[in-house]
C-alpha cells in the first residue's frame, strides 16, 4: 500500500491510502464495480496465509480465494503453510512487513497466535480468520471469523449414524489434524451426539491428519487390530474416509455395507463414493469462502463493524440424495 501511495497523485487516492476507518462510504463493496471518483481505493493488496494442501476441501478453498481475488482485481499474496504453524506465522509477519491492506488467515491450529496477531494489530492491519477458529482471551486480535459450526457437524454425523445403525455401533474415529478447530470440535460434537446412545461406542480414535493416505494407513492398522468388530467409521473429513474405504475394500470387506462410513466436507469424490454406495453419508462443509472473506476484509479495511463470527450453513447428504445433487456440486 505504501508503494501505491507514492505512485499515486490523486488526492482521492491519498485519502484511500490512510489506515482503516479513513475511507469514504462510497468505496465499500465488492471492488469490481465501475470506476468512480475514488478508483484507487479499491486496489487492495491482501495476504492469505493458507494451511496447506492436505485435502480436496483445502484445494477448493484456495481456488475460491484465488479466483475471487482475481475477479475483484485484488493483489493476492498467497502463502502455503505446508501444515505448519511456524510457516504461517512467518507468512503473516511477511505480510505485515509488506504493508498489506488486510490479512486472511486459515489457522492450522487453535492456539499460539497471540504474538503475531498483536503485531498485525499494532500495524493496524485487520485479520480475517477463515474456516478455522483460534483460542484467545483477546478477541480484538482478529476482526471476524467465517467458518462452519464444527460441533454441529459432528453432532449431525452422530445422529445420522444412530438412525442408520439403530443406535448400536462399534466405531472407529479418524481425527483431523491434532490441535485444529475442526478436529477438536468435530470430535466434541460427535461425542455429544453419541451420549444419548449407550450402545454406540468409539472403540478406537486416531489422527489421519485430514489426509487420504494417512486415513488409509490408520484404517489398515485398526482393521488388523479390531477386524470384524468394527461396524462403523466416522472420519473428520472425506479424504480420510476415502482412504479408509480403500483399506476396508483391500481387507476383503464391503465399505458402505459391512462397515458404515460417515464423514464431513461433501466433496465431489465423496459424492461419487456415495453414489457407488461405499460412503454412506457426508456432512457438507462449504469451502467456497472467497466472496465472504473479501467482503469482510473490505469492510474491515473501511472501518466497518463486523460480527465476530459468521457461521456458514451446511447440510447432510447421504446415499438417498447424493445422486440428485452430484451434478450441481461445485467442489
Ligand atoms: O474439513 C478438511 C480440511 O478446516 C474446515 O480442513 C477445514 C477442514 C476440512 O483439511 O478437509
Amino acid at each position: 500500500m505504501r508503494a501505491l501511495c507514492t505512485a499515486l497523485v490523486l488526492t482521492a487516492a491519498v485519502a484511500a491510502c490512510k489506515k482503516p476507518g479513513n475511507e469514504g462510504a462510497g468505496s465499500t463493496g465488492s471492488g469490481s464495480g465501475p470506476a468512480g471518483a475514488t478508483p484507487a481505493a479499491k486496489q487492495r493488496t491482501i495476504g492469505f496465509a493458507q494451511v496447506g494442501a492436505e485435502s480436496a476441501w483445502r484445494t477448493a478453498e484456495t481456488e475460491s480465494i484465488r479466483s475471487e481475488a482475481a475477479k475483484r482485481k485484488i493483489t493476492l499474496k498467497f502463502s502455503d503453510g505446508q501444515g505448519k504453524q511456524e510457516n504461517q506465522i512467518t507468512a503473516v509477519r511477511g505480510f505485515i512487513a509488506q504493508g498489506v491492506d488486510a490479512i486472511i488467515l486459515a489457522p492450522v491450529v487453535e492456539t499460539g497466535w497471540e504474538p503475531v496477531l498483536m503485531e498485525a494489530k499494532q500495524a493496524k492491519i485487520p485479520v480475517v480468520l477463515v474456516d478455522r477458529g483460534i483460542k484467545t482471551s483477546d478477541e480484538s486480535l482478529f476482526t471476524t471469523l467465517i467458518a462452519s459450526d464444527f460441533i454441529a457437524e459432528g453432532k449431525q454425523a452422530a445422529e445420522w449414524l444412530a438412525k442408520k445403525t439403530g443406535g448400536k455401533a462399534a466405531i472407529v474415529e479418524l481425527q483431523g489434524t491434532p490441535g485444529s478447530a475442526p478436529a477438536i470440535d468435530r470430535k466434541k460434537g460427535f461425542e455429544e451426539g453419541l451420549a444419548a446412545h449407550p450402545d454406540m461406542k468409539i472403540i478406537a480414535s486416531q489422527s489421519g491428519d485430514f489426509r487420504r493416505s494417512n486415513g488409509k494407513e490408520v484404517m489398515e492398522a485398526l482393521l488388523k487390530k479390531h477386524g470384524k468388530e468394527i461396524t462403523a467409521v466416522y472420519a473428520h473429513n472425506d479424504d480420510m474416509a476415502l482412504g479408509a474405504i480403500q483399506a476396508i475394500e483391500e481387507s476383503g470387506a464391503k465399505p458402505g455395507t459391512d462397515v458404515i462410513v460417515v464423514s464431513v466436507d461433501g466433496t465431489k469424490d465423496a459424492f461419487t463414493a456415495m453414489v457407488e454406495g461405499k460412503l454412506n453419508a457426508s456432512v457438507e462443509c462449504n469451502p467456497l469462502l472467497g466472496p465472504m472473506a473479501f467482503d469482510a476484509a473490505e469492510q474491515a479495511i473501511t472501518g466497518q463493524t463486523l460480527p465476530k463470527k459468521t457461521v456458514v450453513q451446511d447440510k447432510l447428504f447421504d446415499t438417498t440424495n447424493a445422486k440428485d445433487a452430484i451434478a450441481t456440486r461445485q467442489y
